[in-house]
This record gives structure tokens, C-alpha cells and sequence, in this order.
């Protein structure tokens, strides 16, 4: 993904600077999928993104832990950025952050984990859900369902002590449910610190009833639950780890996510640069056929209007200094020999066809041949728009080579090694980590 965003973003020959001087708006694709973790306090978030990550990033305990909305992100350095920051690096959180009142409590936590997809991936943790007049430093039912629409996968964790009963949770899901209606699979539920929930049937009952309290909420009822459980193992003692943890399966769905939005930014990527070069090529085409054109208007344009003033010039040379022994005698010069002939030729037209135009009608006639050469001259030269430059026919051309090279050299590489990736990150996803 990131070398698919520095094919957009080069200075002069990235995609995104080609489109710019063609007029077009090409965006780079997204670098990175967005996961939303919500649910009840304690609900075990945070543990999650430690142990996806396998780093002790994120502070956990039985207390209000997080209380701000942070970004856990993969980068060069260990960092961490305040709400500002934030919005300079996240800039598609900026609206979103203002409308909640959400920049005094956003924080990002950049970590050098390469664990399974991480550094495709930006988790978003959010402040624990609970009941009651906690205050929270921000609008959060606001915040949560926007963050829900600009993440691509939502996961609401339920655990078995704080279950489906808190009324703030269930108002955030019912919201996230409802704009994410159509788009299957994008909110999942999860049974969380499964380990904690006792015997199989106390599991049972705990998803039972969790599932009911959900069911209860209108939005919420037509939605077919599944509500994997999930716990984190416990590398240390396998034999801790005696009930069934789907932990692995919802790696997978993040995998899965990851999937879905590269081969989507590829297929974007195709689009881009086709698109591109349809451009360049309809610009091409536009300078070609001015350019013909244009030597052509040039040529009749002049030659219309030179006839038309020469005509005009004429005649009133022959009005201004008529020969002594009028138009019928010897004395004629070229000019008026000319202005007698289309003269007398035009009288004599409409003398023979018995029109009624009389006398004049040769005047008529030369006048209207001269305004339409006049027209038709202005009307031919006044077409001669801008036409392309050489220069900037050769830098069309330059960025044509550039848009093919980058197509032809990418699409496929990128397609190769995100398949190739993509099985690595599925074989890595559920392979068991060695150590945390
Ligand atoms: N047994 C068990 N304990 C867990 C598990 N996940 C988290 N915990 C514990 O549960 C407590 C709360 O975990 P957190 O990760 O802080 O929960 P959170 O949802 O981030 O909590 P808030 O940030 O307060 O909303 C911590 O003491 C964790 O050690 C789990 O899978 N099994
Ligand atoms: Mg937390």
C-alpha cells in the first residue's frame, strides 16, 4: 500500500501531479485499513491491540484506562502525538474531530510492530462505555459514530461481567448498525475475556442473554448475531488456554479487511491511470485536429476577408474616381474593370432573368457578396482559438510514457506481491506468536 501511495504522490511524476496539470482530481488511495474497537469499560479493547501487536502500548486494568480516543499506528519511531499532531497526520479526522469536540482527547500512538498486519493497519481504541454521569471530555456517542463511518471494520466487545446491559453501548451499537446497514460484515461482535466466563454453559448463557439485550433494540433485532469468543491466551501455559478462543478468526477478519481494501486501491490504481491517459490522449486528439484545422481557417479567413476589402476598396475607388467616359468606355483601369465586369455581369443577370431587382440590383448583389465574404472571413479567423504548444505537446507526450510505465510496471508487480503477502499475513494471522 505504501508503494502504491508513492506512485500517487511523487513530486512531478506521481499520479496525483500528472492529474493536477490535466485538471483531474486523482487521490492517492487510503495507506491503511481503519479497525474501531468499542464496548463496555474493561471489556478487554486495549488488551487486544497489546497483544495484536505484541506490544505493551496501551494501558490496561480493571480502572477507567482510556479515556481518549487513540490511534495505534505503525511508523519508523516510537512516538506519541497530541490531538493536533494528530489531525496533521490523520487530516481526514480533522471534521470529524471538531464536530465531536473530540481534539483536546485524541491521541495517536505510533509503534515499530510489524506483527501479523499491523503495519497495514490503524486501530482505533475508544474510551470504555459505561452508565451513569460520567462525564466524558467529549460529545462520545457523536465521536464513536463517526469514527465508525471512516473505519472499515468495527468490533464491539462485550465481556461476560459487563454483557449487552450497559444502555450507552447499546445506543453507539444501534447507531453503527444503523449506518452500517448494506455493508455486511462491517460491525462484528465479540464475546470478550471469554476465559472469565466459566463453564461451557455459563459461556453459553452469557451469549444467550447478551445476544437477547441486543435483539431487544429495533435497529438491532434483524440483525443475525454471531458472537465469537475471544480471550487472549496465554503463551505461558498452554493448558490455561482449555477454552475455545475464535481470537484467531478475528485476526483473520482484519486480514480479510486488509484484503478487500488493497485489491480495491489496485483496481483504483488501474482506473487512475487509465483514466489519465484517456485525458491525454482526448488532449492530443483536440491539439491535432485544431492544429489542422486552424492552418486551414487561417488560409480561407484571410483569403475572404483580403477578397471582401479588396471588393469593397474597389468599388469605392470606382464611385470616388469614376472614369471620365463612364464604365462603358475605353479608359478603364484594372480595378474598375474588374468593379464593371461583376458589375454589369450581375445587372446583366437579372436583366436577362426579367427580375424586377432593376438598376441597383448589381449594387445589391456586390454588397451582399461582400458582407458574406466579410462573414465568412470574421467567422473563420475569429476560430482560431489557443492551440497546444510544442512544448506542451511534448510534456503530454512525456506524461503519457510516464502513466503507461508506471501502469505497466506496477499493476501486476503490486498485484503479485499483495497475493503473495496477502498468504503470508493469513499464514502469519493464525500462526501462534512465539512470545509477548
Ligand atoms: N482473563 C482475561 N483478562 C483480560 C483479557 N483481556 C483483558 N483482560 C483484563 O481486563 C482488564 C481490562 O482490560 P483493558 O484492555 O484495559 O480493557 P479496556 O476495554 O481497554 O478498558 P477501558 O479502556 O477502561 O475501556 C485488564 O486488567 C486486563 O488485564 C482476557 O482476554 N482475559
Ligand atoms: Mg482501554
Amino acid at each position: 500500500m505504501q508503494k502504491l501511495q508513492a506512485l500517487y504522490n511523487t513530486d512531478h511524476t506521481g499520479l496525483c501531479a500528472i492529474g493536477q496539470r490535466l485538471g483531474l482530481k486523482i487521490h492517492a488511495p487510503q495507506s491503511k485499513v481503519t479497525v474501531l474497537l468499542v464496548g463496555n469499560h474493561s471489556a478487554g479493547k486495549s488488551s487486544f491491540i497489546n497483544w495484536y501487536i505484541q506490544e505493551n502500548l496501551q494501558k490496561t486494568g480493571v480502572a477507567m484506562e482510556t479515556n481518549t480516543v487513540t490511534l495505534v499506528t505503525h511508523g519508523q519511531k516510537r512516538e506519541t502525538l497530541g490531538g493536533e499532531a494528530t489531525i496533521q497526520a490523520f487530516p481526514y479526522f480533522k471534521d470529524l474531530a471538531e464536530r465531536a469536540g473530540l481534539v483536546g482527547s485524541l491521541t495517536t500512538q505510533i509503534s515499530t510492530s510489524r506483527e501479523r498486519a499491523f503495519p497495514l493497519v490503524t486501530f482505533i481504541d475508544t474510551p470504555g462505555l459505561v452508565d451513569g454521569d460520567l462525564k466524558y471530555t467529549f460529545d462520545i456517542e457523536t465521536a464513536i459514530t463517526l469514527l465508525g463511518a471512516k473505519a472499515e471494520l468495527t468490533c464491539v466487545f462485550f465481556d461476560p461481567l459487563g454483557q449487552a446491559l450497559c444502555k450507552r453501548t447499546l445506543d453507539i451499537v444501534e447507531r453503527l448498525q444503523i449506518a452500517a446497514s448494506g455493508q455486511q460484515g462491517k460491525v462484528r461482535y465479540y464475546l470478550s475475556k471469554a476465559d472469565t466466563a466459566g463453564t461451557d454453559k455459563d459461556r453459553f448463557k452469557v451469549i444467550t442473554q447478551t445476544t437477547q439485550n441486543l435483539c431487544r433494540r429495533p435497529a438491532l433485532n434483524s440483525v443475525a448475531f454471531e458472537m465469537p469468543v475471544i480471550y487472549i491466551p496465554d503463551e505461558e501455559d498452554p493448558l490455561a488456554n482449555r477454552v475455545p478462543n475464535q481470537i484467531y478468526e478475528l485476526c483473520g477478519a482484519i486480514d480479510e479487511t486488509v484484503q478487500h481494501v488493497v485489491q480495491n486501491s489496485l483496481n483504483g490504481f488501474k482506473h487512475d491511470c487509465q483514466h489519465l491517459l484517456e485525458k491525454i490522449d482526448e488532449k492530443l486528439e483536440w491539439s491535432l485536429r485544431r492544429k489542422s484545422r486552424w492552418f486551414r481557417d487561417l488560409v480561407t479567413g484571410f483569403l475572404c476577408l483580403s477578397a471582401a476589402l479588396g471588393m469593397l476598396f474597389m468599388s469605392l475607388y470606382s464611385i470616388l474616381y469614376p472614369p471620365e467616359d463612364g464604365y462603358q468606355g475605353a479608359m478603364l483601369s484594372p480595378g474598375q474593370r474588374v468593379y464593371a465586369a461583376v458589375y454589369y455581369a450581375t445587372v446583366n443577370v437579372f436583366a436577362i432573368s426579367g427580375s424586377s431587382f432593376g438598376t441597383y440590383g448589381g449594387i445589391y448583389l456586390f454588397a451582399l457578396v461582400v458582407v458574406a465574404l466579410a462573414i465568412v472571413g470574421i467567422g473563420k479567423l475569429s476560430r482560431l482559438g489557443p492551440t497546444l504548444t510544442k512544448a506542451e505537446v511534448k510534456a503530454l507526450h512525456h506524461d503519457k510514457e510516464v502513466v503507461q510505465r508506471t501502469l505497466e510496471n506496477n499493476f501486476e508487480r503490486l498485484y503479485r506481491l499483495y497475493l503473495g503477502e496477502s498468504v503470508g499475513d493469513g499464514a502469519q494471522a493464525t500462526a501462534k506468536p512465539s512470545s509477548f
